[in-house]
C-alpha cells in the first residue's frame, strides 16, 4: 500500500527511475549504471557527498551481493536514521509551544493550519498567534483557517510587534488551560540578521509566559527548493533554535531527495511532510515509507 508520503515522491521518483532501471538482483551494477545512478541522485538533490557514499557502497559491494536494489535501499535507511526523529514531545500540565519559522512562502501558514487540524482530530485544544504582522493577508490566511477549524487566533494590527503577538497568545493559551499553542511567523530571508535577531525576541516573549517555552520550533522547508533548503537549515539552527523540521510541497517536488542531504548533514529530525495544499495533507515523516517512495515503481 502506498501512502500519501509516498505518492508525494512520485515526481523525485520519476527522476531516479531510468537509474534505478538497470539496478537489478543479483547482478554486480556496472560502471556505466553507477555512474547514472549518482547523476540521478543528484538531480534528485540528495546531495553530492551522500551520493557519492550510496554509489561507493554499491562499488565496494562484495562479488555475491545478493540484491544491489536491497542494499540502495538498506543505505539509505541507515543515512536517515544519522539524524534523531524524535521531537520534544507535550510538556505536561501546561501548552506546547510550537513555533513555525521559515523563508517567505515555504509553507508555514497552510503548515500551520494543517498542524492544528491534525491536533483537533486528536482531540487536543488548539490556539493560533499571527505573528506575522507584515502582511495583513498573512492574518487573514490564518483567522480563515481558524474560522473553519473552529480555533480562536490572536492577532494585533498589521504593522504590530510579533513578540507581543506571542506574548499575548501565549498568554491566552495559559489561561484558557489550550494544549497547543501554534505560532505562525513572517516569512523571513536567513541571510537577514535583523529578521533573525526578531526570532529570539519571539523566544523571549514565549518563556516570560510560559517557561521552557517555545517548546519546538519548526522551520518550514519549501522541498521544491532541495538543496537551497539545507544552507536555510543551517542558518535557522544556529539563530532561531531551529528542533525540527517540516518539509512542505513535497508533493510538487522533483528534489524530494533532500531529506537524504538533511540526515547526511543536520541533526535535525523531519518532523512532518506536506503532501498537498489541503489541510489534511500533512504526514508524519517515516523513513521506509520516504524510502519506497523513492525507489519504489511509478504507480
Ligand atoms: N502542493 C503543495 N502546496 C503547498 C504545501 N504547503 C503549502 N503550499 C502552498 O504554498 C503556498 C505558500 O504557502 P503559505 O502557507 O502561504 O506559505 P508561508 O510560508 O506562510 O508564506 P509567507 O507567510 O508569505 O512567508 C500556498 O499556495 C500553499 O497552498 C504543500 O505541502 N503542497
Ligand atoms: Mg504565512
Amino acid at each position: 500500500m502506498v501512502g500519501a508520503l509516498g505518492r508525494s515522491l512520485s515526481r523525485t521518483r520519476a527522476r531516479l527511475s531510468d537509474a534505478l532501471r538497470h539496478l537489478v538482483p543479483s547482478q554486480k551494477p556496472d560502471e556505466e549504471t553507477l555512474e547514472a545512478l549518482e547523476e540521478a541522485l543528484i538531480a534528485a538533490d540528495v546531495g553530492p557527498t551522500t551520493a557519492l557514499r550510496l554509489v561507493e557502497n554499491l562499488r565496494q559491494a562484495p562479488v555475491d551481493d545478493e540484491s544491489p536494489p536491497e542494499r540502495l535501499r538498506a543505505a539509505m535507511l541507515e543515512t536517515l536514521a544519522k539524524s534523531k526523529t524524535e521531537g520534544n514531545g507535550p510538556p505536561d500540565g501546561r501548552p506546547q509551544v510550537i513555533l513555525l519559522v521559515g523563508v517567505n512562502g515555504s509553507g508555514k501558514t497552510t503548515t500551520a493550519a494543517k498542524l492544528g487540524a491534525r491536533y483537533v482530530a486528536q482531540g487536543r485544544s488548539v490556539i493560533f498567534g499571527a505573528a506575522d504582522t507584515f502582511r495583513a493577508a498573512g492574518v487573514e490566511q490564518l483567522e480563515v483557517w481558524g474560522a473553519r477549524l473552529d480555533v480562536s487566533v490572536i492577532a494585533h494590527q498589521p504593522g504590530g510587534d510579533p513578540a507581543a503577538v506571542v506574548y499575548d497568545t501565549c498568554e491566552a493559551g495559559r489561561s484558557r488551560g489550550i494544549n497547543v499553542v501554534l505560532i505562525d511567523t513572517a516569512g523571513r530571508l536567513h541571510t537577514k540578521d535583523n529578521l533573525m535577531a526578531e526570532l529570539s525576541k519571539i523566544h523571549r516573549a514565549a518563556a516570560k509566559v510560559i517557561e521552557g517555552a517555545p517548546d519546538e520550533v519548526w522551520l518550514v522547508l519549501d522541498a521544491t527548493t532541495g538543496q537551497n533548503g539545507l544552507r536555510q537549515a543551517e542558518e535557522f539552527l544556529q539563530h532561531a533554535g531551529v528542533t525540527g523540521l517540516i518539509l512542505a510541497k513535497l508533493d510538487g517536488s522533483a528534489k524530494g531527495g533532500v531529506a537524504l542531504a538533511i540526515a547526511e548533514t543536520l541533526d535535525l529530525p523531519i518532523r512532518f511532510v506536506g503532501t498537498g495544499e489541503g489541510i489534511d495533507n500533512l504526514a508524519p515523516f517515516d523513513a521506509e515509507a520516504y524510502v519506497d517512495g523513492l525507489l519504489g515503481e511509478d504507480q
